[in-house]
């Protein structure tokens, strides 16, 4: 029987669906126009912009240089865009990404409000069946993934939280309307990147506001100033030049690890860079330190202990700053949080930090949270609780390759990759920033990986070939190849997103490693071999 005689309508066809219209999405839809190929990205939200469309939260910002972090595709884009700020505030980096769309003529391709709940293989086609959550299904030959590794937020496993009667949210929920906090008792549960940035803008407005701190970060000043017109073309000027070094450096940032080891120099001179690295803008005490900081412990302990002195120095009562040192890790093992006077909010009369390790959270409770030794009372309760990061927003999606397999049962141990782009027993499936990539200035890796799985697809339909799958043995290769990567790094000896680990996720209690460790051009230089060679190692028909 025909979709006539059923009355249904057809389901739609595609060549290929993009999954995301955060940067990935939107830059693979530019790339695939250009092969010709029938494209739909599907997308949750409402409007573009992936984690810049969701994480609306107070005081989000780049914490990578603005200029550094946006698209380098196409000059003209560049050469009409002023960033305001060296490190650009979300509502500036949302507007310029709808800006981007608007340019593109993106959101023809794009169906907003469809959340992606699963997508089936099927050998037979061969192709993908990609549902969504009205129920409605798509077909694609090929199914580019580009869900980003940091969104599928993490509500704490805290008994209650769903009783509260006041306002809550998880930052990367924050609602569109603004939110104020002038006369509010707020609580902030979290202390990550987010949490730091979240803490110091309500801070500045909250009638009181309480932190509650499991774990302490080693933060660092992110010293962002504004961009004068004259210095914005002075920026643009130097635009070929900035986007070779990123192409350059190990994360893809501005900066880059100084080839100095920490002891290789005198305690004076030591001191020295780390003053001037504390008093730059942007991520340089993390990523452009002595080159052993990550590698070598003496080292790591110097450069915690430095920092460690920086808060002592910062927060006025002795026992507060203490309590923001953490203790279980060393500096730049985590993700550091970038600030703007975030320990001297602790200085404030309307600021309390409460750890708690020393008074655990019991429950939230209609009121408020209650504490092992005190009942808090509030009006708002922010979560800026984290996310089931890197594979969370695949488990999230049922997604199955051949004979019906799970993905999320085969990564049940950790992700196996080709590259980090394909998974055997998975065949047309690509992901865009997907396990085992490299992360660093995440629009740079974006760009090339964009460009490597379009330069795939021109060789599929150039070849007539219509089944693309990594073969075991690759899988199995370059899974061990990134293991032994992070082998070494104090940064996996260290529980965080970055190692995998979510106390509110069942299963995710065991560190993994779940991210390229290796430089940036390294990987680049790995993928394309495999493009020049004809694509030799993946099993084409
Ligand atoms: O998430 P996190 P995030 N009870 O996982 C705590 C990027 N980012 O959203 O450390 C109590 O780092 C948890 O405590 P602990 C950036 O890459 C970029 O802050 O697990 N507390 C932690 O303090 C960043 O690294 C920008 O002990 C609980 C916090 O919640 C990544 O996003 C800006 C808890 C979660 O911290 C994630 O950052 C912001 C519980 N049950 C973020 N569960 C840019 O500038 C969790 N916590 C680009």
């Amino acid at each position: 029987m025909n979709d006539m005689q059923t009355g249904q309508a057809p389901v739609q066809t595609f060549d290929a669906i993009i999954i995301g219209a955060g940067m990935s999405g939107m830059y693979q839809l530019v790339r695939l126009r250009e092969l010709g190929l029938s494209v739909r990205v599907l997308e949750a939200g409402t409007g573009v912009g992936g984690t810049w469309y969701w994480n609306r939260y107070p005081g989000a910002r780049f914490d990578s240089e603005s200029y550094s972090y946006q698209f380098s595709f196409s000059r003209e884009l560049l050469d009409e865009w002023d960033w305001s700020e060296h490190f650009s505030s979300q509502p500036e980096t949302l507007r310029y990404l709808n800006h981007v769309a608007d340019k593109f003529d993106l959101r023809r391709d794009i169906q907003f409000s469809s959340r992606v709940t699963a997508a089936h293989y099927d050998d037979a086609m061969p192709g993908w069946t990609v549902t969504l959550d009205n129920g409605d299904s798509l077909q694609c030959r090929f199914l580019i993934t580009a869900i980003g590794p940091l969104s599928a937020p993490t509500m704490p496993n805290i008994p209650g939280v769903e009783t509260f009667q006041g306002r809550s949210c998880h930052t990367a929920n924050w609602p569109h309307e603004p939110v104020s906090f002038e006369g509010k008792r707020v609580a902030v549960i979290g202390t990550g990147a987010t949490g730091v940035q979240t803490i110091q803008e309500v801070a500045k407005t909250a009638k009181h506001l309480t932190v509650f701190q499991r774990t302490p970060n080693w933060c660092a000043p992110l010293h962002n100033s504004r961009i004068s017109k004259a210095e914005m073309e002075t920026i643009r000027a130097n635009y070929p030049a900035m986007f070779q070094l990123c192409q350059e450096t190990f994360s893809c940032f501005l900066h880059t690890a100084d080839t100095r080891n920490t002891f290789d120099v005198s305690e004076e001179e030591r001191l020295a860079f780390w003053e001037k690295l504390y008093a730059s803008p942007g991520f340089g005490i993390w990523v452009g330190n002595f080159k052993d900081m990550l590698t070598n412990r003496e080292a790591n302990a110097a450069i915690s202990e430095f920092v460690a002195n920086k808060i002592r120095q910062r927060v006025k009562d002795p026992v507060v700053a203490e309590k923001l040192i953490p203790k279980n890790h060393g500096f730049g093992t985590r993700r550091v949080p970038m600030e703007t006077r975030y320990y001297e909010v602790y200085n404030q009369d309307n600021v309390k930090l409460v750890d708690i390790n020393e008074t655990p959270i019991e429950r939230i409770t209609p009121t408020g949270i209650k504490t092992s030794d005190a009942d808090y009372a509030f009006d708002i309760i922010i979560y800026a609780t984290g996310f089931d990061a890197i594979t969370g927003s695949f488990d999230r999606i049922d997604i199955r390759g051949t004979d019906g397999q799970k993905l999320k049962d085969r990564w049940r141990h950790g992700p196996e990759t080709y590259l980090g782009v394909m998974v055997n027993g998975f065949p047309n499936m690509m992901m865009l920033m997907g396990p085992h990539m490299a992360l660093g200035n995440i629009p740079r890796s974006i760009e090339h990986n964009v460009d490597w799985v379009t330069g795939l697809m021109r060789f599929a339909h150039d070849n007539r070939i219509n089944r693309i799958e990594a073969t075991a043995d690759e899988v199995k290769a370059w899974t061990d190849h990134v293991k032994a990567l992070g082998d070494g790094l104090l940064t996996f000896e260290v529980n965080s997103w970055m190692t995998g680990v979510n106390t509110n996720v069942e299963g995710k209690q065991v560190r993994i490693i779940n991210r390229y460790a290796g430089s940036a051009p390294d990987y680049r230089a790995r993928c394309d071999a495999v493009a020049a060679s004809g694509y030799r190692e993946l099993a084409l028909a």
